[in-house]
């Protein structure tokens, strides 16, 4: 009871009413709660029925909680009961049964909890190097054990092209043809992303696609020779591009606009979620006169789909952005005023601090894979922040929520993203969803430290940081 992670509003065990599952034990759940009753099935190896009298029995109902992901547990000697207003609160609920349960034994007590951000998430970048779908759905389970509820895709960068695009077809099987050091490569078809997307959705993870525009772009420059100022295809780029933002789309060219509504139009057509990522990070190849005049003709062209703009926090230098245009601040500066005035204006904004939560940084010197040019980023660096607090003029209610990227120029492959990604999510997600009342170190990496005997559990390969006294 007392190592939940994320932690949760309020804890009380009690040891002596300890619940014993039993070949007999049965999970219980009606109408749109079935599913999340599967899913804790399948974890724990019992059987579904549909109505009120498993003892293991959840219930939706709006009134035993104050937001809808939130959830009450009682485990009792008798009976498990989880009720929530939403499945997304049940599945939050049963994440929480899970990590109380050990050797067919769950934690007796009560815990009543709720998200303090709507937004908790993280960043894979498959344009460096590319992950195949079963490795992206291997890392979503991951995240949902610690109540993360958006995974953003890097989907294009200068070094692959991962989304198979219909209407312009090399796009994938020309710009996604290799990635960083050569060779390699792939791309997810239109039947991939939406199995992906499913997957995710089922655990209540929503998918944030990234199309990284008018910069980051030699993988489409070089499948369309037309997208390029002085129409020459140049050569796909296979290094990690340490001086980023060398390529840019002929913003000057009428193509272009077709070429960004095709991509967008068939992109939104497959994301359920209500954001398309524009990226515009490090135009550095781009007139910035033609920087905002590309903004100002694609920005509408998300709102005519319906969704929403996500970019880097670069994307507040464009004329206008809609009010729902959400800016992710990845620099490491704690006052920004381009992002105070987006405040002001009514914007919410999404906070992936470098030196806190970028994942593709060392946790320590003298690391293999990893750069460091936001300093080594330890456990205790990404925990040691206050989202509600850490930027003048960006109050709490401003902060829709954080997010942690991980770059992936320097990874060789899955495992890696495992070391890089683990432990540090965990405190991400303690951060983006524990109220600021639980915040406490010492009781994070006790918790965390009774952790890891989950992830070898699970197979994961998580990095064993020195910070912690692991088992
Ligand atoms: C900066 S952060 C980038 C990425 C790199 C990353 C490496 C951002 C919006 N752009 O293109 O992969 O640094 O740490």
């Amino acid at each position: 009871m007392d190592a939940i992670i994320p932690a949760p509003v309020y804890v009380k065990p009690v040891p002596a009413e300890s619940f014993t599952l039993t070949s007999a034990t049965v999970v219980s759940a009606t109408g749109a709660g079935v599913p999340v009753a599967e899913h804790l099935a399948a974890q724990l190896d019992i059987s579904v029925v549909e109505g009120t009298g498993g003892a293991i029995a959840l219930t939706l109902d709006e009134a035993a909680v104050t937001h809808p992901e939130g959830y009450r547990l009682c485990v009792g000697k008798e009976r498990v009961t989880l009720a929530a207003g939403t499945p997304a609160g049940l599945f939050a609920g049963v994440q929480t049964l899970l990590q109380l349960h050990s050797d067919r034994v769950i934690a007796g007590g009560e815990v009543r909890d709720e998200p303090r951000f709507a937004h908790r998430g993280a960043m894979l970048d498959m344009s460096r190097h590319f992950y195949t779908v079963a490795e992206v759905k291997r890392f979503v389970d991951q995240l949902a054990r610690f109540k993360l509820n958006v995974l953003h895709l890097h989907l294009t960068d200068d070094q692959g092209w991962r989304i198979e695009i219909r209407s312009w077809p090399r796009l994938a099987t020309v710009g996604g043809g290799t990635q960083v050091g050569g060779g390699g490569g792939g791309y997810y078809t239109q039947d991939d992303y939406r199995d992906l997307v499913a997957y995710a959705a089922a655990r209540h993870i929503t998918v944030v696609p990234e199309i990284d525009v008018p910069g980051h772009t030699t993988a489409a420059l070089a499948s369309y020779p037309e997208l390029n100022a002085d129409g020459v295809a140049p050569a796909v780029f296979t290094g990690r591009g340490d001086a980023t933002g060398f390529s840019s789309l002929a913003t000057g060219k009428e193509v272009t606009y077709r070429f960004m509504g095709d991509v967008l139009r068939e992109v939104a057509a497959l994301t359920p979620g209500e954001y398309l990522h524009l990226g515009t990070d490090e135009t550095h190849a781009t007139p910035e006169d033609e920087r905002l005049r590309f903004l100002d003709r694609v920005l509408p062209m998300v709102a005519d789909l319906g969704k929403s703009v996500m970019g880097w926090h670069e994307i507040l230098r464009s004329p206008d952005p809609p009010v729902s245009t959400v800016p992710q601040y990845w620099g490491r500066a704690s006052s920004d005023p381009a992002m105070a005035s987006a405040v002001a204006r009514g914007q919410r904004v999404l906070l992936s601090p470098a030196h806190r939560v970028y994942l593709d940084m060392k946790y320590e010197p003298g690391m293999e894979i990893g750069y460091d040019w936001a300093g080594c980023v330890d456990v205790a660096d990404v925990y040691g922040w206050d989202p509600g607090t850490y930027m003048e003029g960006v109050p709490e209610a401003a902060v829709l929520g954080i997010e942690a990227p991980l770059w992936s120029e320097t990874l060789r492959s899955y495992a890696d993203v495992e070391a890089m990604a683990f432990p540090r999510l965990a405190a991400v997600a303690e951060l983006g969803w524990s109220p600021r009342s639980a915040h406490d170190w010492d009781s994070f990496a006790r918790r965390l430290a009774a952790y890891g005997p989950r992830w070898d559990a699970d197979g994961v390969n998580y990095h064993r940081s020195a910070q912690i006294r692991w088992r």
